[in-house]
């Protein structure tokens, strides 16, 4: 999304669409005026955050949202679906040629979405459960209590290993506060106190003991490749099915950046992803699997998934037909270069980062060495006009509120053309921030792990190199709304 002229088909199109919204509700129309100010003006370096096409997002301002669709194609519980069957079978179709996969199921409408359409499916086809067939066989409506306690009894002790929170794994691999942590009993592998990388023999060990259902692997803030091909040996060494959710990485798989040991497509049983992180498509979800598993696959509908939405299953659509092009693999590639280069920009001025760098598109920051916790750091950044969220970092005794951690990623601004210099001023930024930044005192008179004091000249200046660095790379050129 580089500098363009402005378009006036595109400019048009948006500005028509706004119209008719402050026609009926001015205060939506203005609110959408204002997040595209908004996210012009803003350096965003949330990791899990981009900037879908004008293409996506007109994909899903229209009449398939109309439309109830439950089941799949071919099996839909409602007449009338044949566009939207062409919609879901051209997503699919992209999705399984990108990512050269044996199925492809495009309904999920996020990420724990998917991961839960994974896991039912995986339950189906491993777990010798009548009632979890006959549940899969008809609309989740029509099951009686008594049939979900049958279920419940069936399913049984299963068991997930997934990657530790603190770690860098995610909420819906097996954790309390998620459904999947009461579907299953979980263990984790963390990473090597020294290095801040996974280790294989670890995984391998607890695997060996644990023997889980489902080992899974993928991560919201490990800056790090993960080897599928030893993982999935380790799956295969204990009997589990190796499932990879790799939201957060998907866009480089796609882009041909992530290949060979690190593709988790021809490793995994089963793979999930959300659709609108580094894949910058539009917010929802997606399930890869293995020919065998496709069938309780798409079942995930009405089994978890409540009806799909064909406005953003054509989104898909457009975003995947975008990620197969060279543009698409050159962003990926500038997405790992420029965290790259912000990982060495920190390194060089002294800011200490887990592991000591990064090949993804992600730098995980331990500010602990400044004195500041990292809901310190992220509000003193956001002051000085730099998004990013604070993330807890291994074995962090600032736990996962407060946290020692910062996570910065790269997608959203290479999407807006930044490259390698940008990101090393990038770094000469937040590095000014975190050494000029001082924990402060609460209003009983202690340290406070949320107060901080940033003079405002220090704040100031960086704000006004922060606008000015994205005020070079506009974004969504091509549409003036006047
Ligand atoms: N919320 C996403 C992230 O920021 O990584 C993960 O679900």
């Amino acid at each position: 999304m580089t500098a363009s002229a402005p378009q006036p088909a595109e400019s048009a199109a948006f500005a028509s669409a706004l119209e008719l919204i402050g026609a009926v509700e001015p205060r939506v129309a203005a609110a959408i005026r204002q997040e595209l100010n908004d996210q012009r003006e803003s350096l965003k370096l949330i990791a899990s955050e981009n900037y879908a096409s004008p293409a996506v997002l007109a994909a899903m301002g229209n009449w398939l949202s109309d439309k109830y669709a439950e089941g799949t194609v071919g099996r839909r519980f409602y007449a009338g679906c044949q566009n939207v069957d062409i919609v879901e079978s051209v997503a699919a179709e992209h999705a399984r040629e990108l990512f050269g996969a044996d199925h492809a199921y495009v309904q999920p409408h996020s990420g724990i979405d998917a991961n839960l359409v994974a896991f039912w499916a995986v339950l189906a086809q491993t777990v010798e459960a009548p009632a979890l067939r006959d549940a899969q066989a008809r609309h989740v409506n029509d099951l009686s209590d008594a049939a979900w306690e049958t279920l419940r009894r069936e399913l049984g002790d299963q068991r997930m290993l997934g990657m530790s929170l603190d770690a860098g794994g995610h909420l819906t691999h097996g954790f309390r506060p998620n459904i999947s942590g009461k579907m299953f009993h979980q263990r984790s592998y963390g990473t090597n106190p020294t290095s801040g990388l996974i280790d294989y023999d670890e995984v391998r060990q607890i695997a060996a003991e644990f023997r889980p259902l489902i080992l899974i692997a993928g991560y919201s803030a490990y800056p790090r490749r993960i080897n599928f091909r030893l993982m999935r040996e380790i799956a295969d060494d204990v009997g589990a099915t190796f499932m990879v959710d790799m939201a957060h990485f998907a866009g480089l798989v796609a882009g041909k950046v992530l290949t060979g040991d690190f593709d988790p497509v021809p490793h995994a049983h089963i793979v999930t992803t959300t659709t609108h992180k580094t894949l910058r498509g539009p917010r929802g979800g997606m399930v890869l699997c293995k020919e065998e598993l496709s069938e309780h696959v798409n079942r995930g509908c009405p089994m978890v998934l409540g009806g799909p939405l064909p406005h953003v299953m054509a989104a898909k659509a457009v975003a995947l037909a975008e990620a197969r092009t060279p543009d698409f693999r050159r962003y990926a590639q500038a997405v790992v270069d420029n965290a790259a280069a912000l990982a060495e920009g920190l390194l060089r001025r002294g800011v200490t980062l887990v592991t000591g760098g990064t090949d993804n598109h992600l730098v995980l920051v331990d500010v602990s060495a400044h004195g500041l916790t990292g809901r310190q750091a992220e509000a003193a950044l956001l002051d000085a006009g730099i998004v990013t969220n604070r993330n807890a970092i291994p074995c962090d005794p600032n736990g996962a509120w407060y946290t020692s951690g910062i996570r910065l990623g790269t997608p959203a601004l290479t999407t807006r053309g930044l490259g390698t210099a940008e990101m090393d001023a990038i770094a000469e930024l937040i590095h000014t921030v975190l050494v000029n930044t001082q924990p402060a005192a609460g209003p009983d008179g202690n340290r406070s792990p949320a107060k901080y004091v940033l003079d405002a000249a220090t704040c100031g200046k960086v704000a006004q190199e922060a606008a000015n660095l994205v005020a070079g790379y506009p974004l969504y050129p091509a549409v003036d709304l006047g």
